[in-house]
């Protein structure tokens, strides 16, 4: 005996007890009813969860408005929340300042003999000028920011001895070393001293900070400079002169005209500096220039400090005869260029000949950082007066 073949009434199921097709139409707008109000849980948990991070954020902002408030906007970065920018600051007498002002020797200084040269950096918290009446509560050199240009010969046994005069903990990191940076680059805490010894193997310039934890806000702070190794006795065209720059951006916390400005963590994480130099004072080679006579050659040896922004190099009124792209001197330059991107933590050497007496200026031309003081002026010959650009 066997029975029918069971088939279906329902096409849409293969169910022998299938459901009604009011049940089922029922049932799906059930189903679809359920999946919209998950959507719309979903959407509730977002909006909630972003309000209260709103809130939180509002919070954190009048809190901080509050407590800059209180320490009248200069104790420490964390207490400042605004993105205010200080930018352009100056006092009245700014143009008797700025010509006051004691610039940073650019002038590249001399080797030492022997096959050890012997650096002693000491850290210490001064207050700086870094444009004319402005000044900055940095964590920098016993002689400011940049550090001391180090300047060595391929080959030689660099040994540098770090003493910290600070409050707290610093460090020091060499680019043009190639040793274990968690046995030298370590931190030495307030009052100590620490030596290490690297070679020189690699020619260039290079950048040197302090790499202590958060890097940003010591680089920031104004613990970086430069070290120049120069490749062996004849490997390089000969220069007339040697300059060195170091570029670098300041975060304000205030305008630091009425009193020093503390660092900003908070523009400093925008990259929107106040201030933008070459070693470290803005503007300072516009009222006392780099020199040079009518057809020397002049060699710039620039690092980028940072801590976040690039240098794109560039003298108006001529072309580079040669730039070292990088710093690395181990490769040829090229030639003939009009602008060289320095990178932050990077160098370049760029060699300029210029035939004719006048004032070029030498600028990052990412122009907004010319506005903000990274700019200087290269006088060549007897020229009378000065320039902005
Ligand atoms: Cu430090």
């Amino acid at each position: 005996m066997s029975s029918a073949p069971y088939t279906s009434p329902h096409p849409w199921t293969a169910e022998p007890e299938g459901p009604s097709p009011l049940f089922a139409v029922a049932s799906l707008l059930l189903g679809v009813l359920v999946v919209a109000l998950a959507f719309v849980a979903v959407f509730m948990w977002f909006d909630a969860h972003q309000a209260r991070d709103d809130a939180g954020r509002a919070a954190d902002r009048a809190t901080s408005a509050a407590a800059a408030h209180a320490s009248h906007a200069t104790s420490t970065s964390a207490s400042i929340g605004a993105l205010t920018s200080y930018a352009g600051a100056a006092p009245s007498n700014a143009e008797q300042l700025a010509l006051a002002h004691k610039p940073f020797p650019a002038q590249l200084p001399a080797l030492q003999a022997g096959q050890v040269a012997s650096y002693d950096l000491v850290l210490k918290d001064v207050t700086l000028q870094i444009a004319p009446g402005v000044e900055y509560s940095s964590w920098a050199w016993a002689g400011g920011a940049p550090g001391p240009v180090i300047h060595v010969r391929q080959g030689q046994t660099v040994k540098i001895t770090l003493t910290n005069k600070g409050a707290i903990p610093h460090s020091v990191d060499f680019h043009s070393a190639r040793i274990a940076p968690n046995v030298y680059f370590k931190d030495v805490n307030p009052g100590e001293s620490f030596s290490y010894s690297f070679k020189a193997n690699d020619p260039g310039v290079y950048m040197y900070h302090c790499g202590t934890k958060p890097v940003l806000a010591h680089i920031a702070n104004g613990m970086y400079g430069a070290i120049v190794v120069e490749p062996k006795a004849g490997v390089l065209p000969r220069a007339d002169r040697n300059y060195v720059l170091v570029a670098s951006e300041w975060y304000l916390g205030s305008n630091g005209l009425e009193s020093a400005a503390a660092f900003n963590m908070t523009k400093a994480h925008a990259r929107q500096p106040d201030w933008m130099t070459f070693n470290g004072y803005a503007g300072q080679y516009v009222t006392h220039p780099l020199v040079a006579k009518p057809g020397e050659t002049v060699r710039f040896w620039v690092v980028d400090a940072g801590p976040s922004i690039d240098t794109d190099f560039h003298i108006v009124g001529t072309i580079l005869n040669r730039a070292w792209v990088d710093g690395g001197l181990n490769s040829p330059p090229i030639k003939n260029v009009q602008t060289v991107a320095v990178p932050a933590g990077g160098g370049g050497v760029f060699d300029v000949r210029i035939d004719h007496p006048g004032l070029y200026p030498f600028v990052s031309h990412a122009f907004a950082a010319v506005d903000q003081g990274q700019v200087g002026l290269l006088k060549v010959g007897n020229v009378e007066g000065t320039m902005s650009h």
